[in-house]
């Protein structure tokens, strides 16, 4: 037996597909609200694309299968690509740079090697301390935009050695802006026409010029390090230049690596920081948690300077980082296709032509799996995060083309967490601030502001 995928009802004779249901400034909160209205497997016709969306656990961890599925790079990924090509984010499964540079880079990327990292983390997390410290009580923090400062200038010194410096000046560095400009427009390009796109051509000039800066910046940076190679740094340009793949004896060439550059920029920027201003919004809103929090840092690091051997032992921070992850991922969705015909969880028939999007809202809200208060911020039930099952939390995506940054991300959030919590008391600039999402491919909250005081006895 096999059940028929529900297929969203059609406005306007149909000539325009469902793109009339999604908004293309937001697309992951109309599946959202589609998911309310026709459940928890649906496709939508978006033209150029069917796409079937799966929003609980019993559809999606069938498709955590690697040998039966694989990522399929359309929507604002493909968007994406003449930005970042077939680096690792965005490559398509068969491209032999992904095999070649994922190979490369993954010691690079594994626990050990990120320990190593945590001088270069500390001193850009010491300049946000610095930052808000001479800030005073009184001033009104842009949460999103300290943590993404934060977390941009982490990834360039870390990654390549470069200080973007984004703490010392009023406006964010262009690089960022410039890449907020075009995750924007691929997002909106996913859920257009072609025709449209095209005939928008001053937001398709201002996309490939923004992009041209983007290369320009990363290839000086690789430049200026071959010809004065840094034989000591152990940061990823390094490895990224030398290193050749144990399997084909090759190095990645110039070009690629101008696009794993600015991968890592894309993909590790948005989504720490994101998450860092979700976990300071939760932290507000149910005191009692915050309140533990700070108890650990105070229990655990007192007035000490933070080492590699304290981060283990954070382990109720730990916690509200995976429940803040599970509440709202930042990157709302990953998709996947069929290898060959199946059937989904047994149940559904499915081509390969078909991208299957999942929908991690979906799964991560499931109650059959996270019980009625999922709906609740409770870092509790993450303390003891084995009793559930495998596949109910991706926040970092799936299989082998899951999140290769994740040991880098969860280190640089909990080190800053520690850090604020041991010198500052936070509270929000205005307390009936009601929470929004906005979305520039991933998701963070819109407008939320923080007052910090300094504790007493800390300094
Ligand atoms: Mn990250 C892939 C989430 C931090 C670099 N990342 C993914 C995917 C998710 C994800 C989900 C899978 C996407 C897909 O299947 O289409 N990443 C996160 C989250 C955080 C994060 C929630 C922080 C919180 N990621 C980082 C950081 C870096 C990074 C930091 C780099 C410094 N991520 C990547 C790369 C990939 C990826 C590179 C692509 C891996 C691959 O396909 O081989």
């Amino acid at each position: 037996t096999s059940l028929s995928i529900p297929q969203v009802p059609k406005q306007y004779l149909g000539l325009l597909g469902n793109l009339p249901d999604i908004d293309p400034s937001f697309a992951a909160k109309s599946f959202w609200r589609l998911q309310e209205l026709y459940g928890d497997i649906y496709e939508l016709d978006l033209l150029n694309r069917k796409v079937v969306i799966i929003s609980n656990y019993d559809l999606i961890s069938d498709v955590l299968d690697d040998n039966r599925y694989e990522k399929v790079v359309t929507g604002p990924l493909k968007e994406l690509r003449p930005f970042v090509k077939d680096a690792l984010f965005t490559a398509f499964p068969d491209e032999p740079n992904w095999h070649k540079a994922h190979r490369i880079l993954m010691p690079v990327f594994g626990p050990l090697a990120v320990k190593k990292m945590l001088p270069q983390m500390l001193d850009v997390a010491s300049q946000l301390i610095l930052r808000w410290d001479r800030f005073g009580p009184n001033h009104r923090i842009a949460c999103s935009d300290d943590f993404t400062r934060l977390a941009f200038d982490t990834i360039g010194l870390c990654a390549f050695g470069f200080r973007f410096n984004d703490f010392y000046s009023d406006n964010m560095h262009e690089f960022a802006i410039q890449m907020t400009d075009v995750l924007v427009e691929a997002g909106k390009r996913a859920s257009r026409t072609h025709m449209e796109t095209q005939l928008r051509y001053l937001a398709a000039q201002q996309f490939d010029t923004d992009i041209a800066a983007m290369h320009k910046l990363c290839d000086n940076i690789v430049d200026e390090r071959i010809q004065d190679p840094q034989p000591d740094s152990n940061d990823l340009l390094n490895v990224m230049l030398n290193q050749k793949d144990p399997e084909t004896g090759e190095k990645l060439s110039k070009e690629n690596i101008r696009y794993q550059m600015a991968t890592f920029l894309v993909a590790g920027h948005e989504t720490t920081s994101g998450t860092l201003s979700f976990l300071f919004y939760h932290l507000l809103h149910n005191p009692e948690t915050y309140h533990k929090a700070q108890q650990e840092v105070d229990e655990i690091l007192g007035d000490d300077t933070l080492t590699i051997n304290h981060i283990p032992k954070l382990k109720y921070i730990d916690a509200c980082i995976k429940e803040t992850l599970r509440f709202q991922s930042p990157i709302t969705a990953v998709t996947r296709h069929a290898k060959t015909p199946t059937k989904i969880a047994g149940k559904y028939d499915i081509v390969p032509e078909k991208p299957i999007v999942v929908n991690l809202k979906g799964l991560h809200h499931d109650a059959k799996i996270w019980g009625d208060d999922h709906d609740q911020f409770k870092p509790e039930r993450m303390l003891d995060f084995k009793k559930y099952p495998a596949g109910a939390w991706r926040p970092f995506g799936i299989g082998m083309r899951s999140c290769i940054g994740r040991a880098f991300a969860e280190q640089e959030m909990i080190i800053n967490v520690a850090l604020i919590l041991q010198r500052f008391q936070v509270t929000m600039a205005d307390p009936s601030y009601h929470m929004e999402l906005k979305s520039t491919l991933t998701v963070k909250p819109k407008d939320f502001e923080i007052k910090v005081r300094r504790r007493p006895g800390k300094d």
